[in-house]
């Protein structure tokens, strides 16, 4: 009896323990980061890309869907419980619901595990049961990135380097007046660090909306449940020599130290030395409408962006990723809905001259790369229309502004990327071959056929690319 009891106690324990053991070996997980400047296009490209997963009616491209490899898809809690959930139900509810709209800005990083049941392939498929796959996406904002360089900054590097960019951003006149009626090197008082950092944080905000991209730290941004703490309550002041042990500056370095190793370095732990794979979205089109300085911003900014998926140059990265590394990276240039397939070429050629650089580094790192044009969520449709004796290539979809129907052309992108690229890096002020709009189209009422996921263009080919070999 006795007996008994206890080998089936010692069979249960070895039948769980058999569980974890396999589970581990034969369902392997794949950790997908997704991430871009703000306004970039993650959120609709997650919702998209799980949607049309789920429903692969859409997803020609992706061998396994097209083939019938993938058995199923579902969602399942994710692994990681302090993380916030990614609201997939309600973003899609969002996108394809009676009234469609865009979802809400996200402001903090979030997760959602999508399982695949497969079917085996290869010589001995016909031995073999289905395989399942837990593909983690994990959703967080590229500005997070931007804080690596940080980690190699003391806070006198990092305030000269603030001070000096600040005469040429917008709203910093303020904040420069504020710093003359400073001494650093008085006794700390928080009204005035908290005075100080308010109007440091008002020019980021302001030089975010004009199209700046290098607006770190981060977290002054997007500061999420941080916002009012001590560690983004800091900002930039003069080099002081010899700064008195209480006062005003040294108060100041401690917390940039402490965003550092606070906020800055969990970040690189927690979540980005255990992605695989890697989706950098960027926004081009709207960069190119905005001129000559936000692309060669948004050049820069990708190079930095980038600079952490190679981690030889910043010690702390290098140590924590003890020679593990993303395995690829994809770069892609959404909203391509707003132009017409046509252009679809020029863009993608834009886009990979706009990240060669950051590609050649990651390439350097060991990751494979590749870059495309793709609408995660195709709002328009196309339309040849005639004007001056030649026809345009247009886009036509609901305009958000007005809610009403319009036809549009962006302008002509160059075949050359060199003819955008080169006068952005010699800092022209404006576009000689003419301007570019942008436009922005409310997501059209979708009638969705049973398996279908949501319209999209080249979502499966980027689907291919990043998970395609695992399936
Ligand atoms: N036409 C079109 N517009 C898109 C598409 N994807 C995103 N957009 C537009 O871009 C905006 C931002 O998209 P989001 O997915 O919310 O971008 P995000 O990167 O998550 O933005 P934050 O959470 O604010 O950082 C949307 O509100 C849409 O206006 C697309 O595939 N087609
Ligand atoms: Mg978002």
């Amino acid at each position: 009896m006795v007996l008994s009891t206890m080998a089936e106690g010692a069979f249960r324990g070895l039948d769980s323990l058999g569980n974890s053991v396999s589970s581990r070996l034969f369902e392997p997980t794949l950790r997908l980061g997704v991430t871009g400047l703000a306004r970039a296009g993650k959120t609709v490209f997650i919702t998209s890309l799980v949607a049309n997963l789920l429903n692969r009616g859409r997803m020609l491209q992706l061998e396994a869907a097209r083939t019938g490899r993938i058995d199923s898809a579902y969602l399942q809690p994710q692994p990681d419980d302090t993380v916030p959930r990614f609201a997939y139900e309600d973003h899609l509810a969002a996108l394809t619901g009676p009234e469609p709209h865009w979802p809400a800005s996200t402001r903090a990083v979030s997760e959602l595990r999508l399982s695949l049941t497969l079917r085996p392939r290869g010589l001995l498929s016909g031995l073999q049961g289905p395989r399942r796959l837990h593909l983690d996406i994990v959703d967080y904002p590229g500005e997070w990135l931007l804080d690596l360089a940080l980690l190699d900054k003391s806070y006198a590097q990092w305030s000269a380097e603030v001070l000096a960019r600040l005469p040429a951003r917008p709203v910093a006149a303020e904040f420069l007046q504020m710093l003359t009626t400073v001494e650093a090197t008085a006794p700390h008082d928080e009204p005035q660090a908290q005075a100080l950092a308010a109007e440091f944080t008002r020019h980021l905000n302001a030089a975010r909306g004009a199209g700046f991209y290098d607006c770190s730290p981060g977290r002054f941004l997007l500061p999420g449940d941080l916002a009012g703490s001590p560690v983004l309550t800091f900002g930039p002041l003069p080099v002081e020599e010899a700064p008195a042990r209480r006062s005003l500056w040294r108060e100041m370095q401690r917390r940039y130290e402490a965003y550092k190793a606070k906020v800055v370095q969990p970040f690189f732990r927690d979540h980005f030395t255990r992605i695989d794979r890697q989706v950098v979205l960027v926004d081009a089109l709207s960069a190119i409408h905005s001129g000559p300085q936000a692309v060669e911003d948004l050049r820069q900014a990708m190079g930095d962006v980038l600079s952490a998926f190679r981690p030889g140059h910043n010690g702390f990265l290098t140590s924590l990723l003890r020679g593990k590394r993303v395995e690829k990276i994809l770069f892609a240039a959404t909203k391509a809905d707003h132009l017409h397939h046509l252009q679809h070429p020029q863009m993608s050629a834009i886009i990979e001259a706009l990240t060669r650089e950051a590609r050649d580094r990651a390439q350097f790192a060991g990751a494979e790369t590749a870059a495309l044009a793709l609408a995660s969520l195709r709002a328009t449709t196309e339309e040849m229309r005639p004007h001056d004796g030649a026809e345009l290539a247009c886009v036509r979809g609901w305009l958000l502004q007005t809610g009403r129907q319009a036809a549009f052309y962006p302008g002509a992108l160059p075949d050359d990327p060199a003819q955008l690229l080169a006068p952005a890096r010699q800092g022209a002020t404006r576009w000689l071959g003419g301007d570019y709009q942008a436009m922005q189209f409310a997501p059209a009422k979708l009638s969705l056929r049973p398996g279908d996921g949501p319209p999209h263009i080249r979502l499966d080919r980027a689907a291919e690319f990043l998970i395609g070999d695992q399936l």
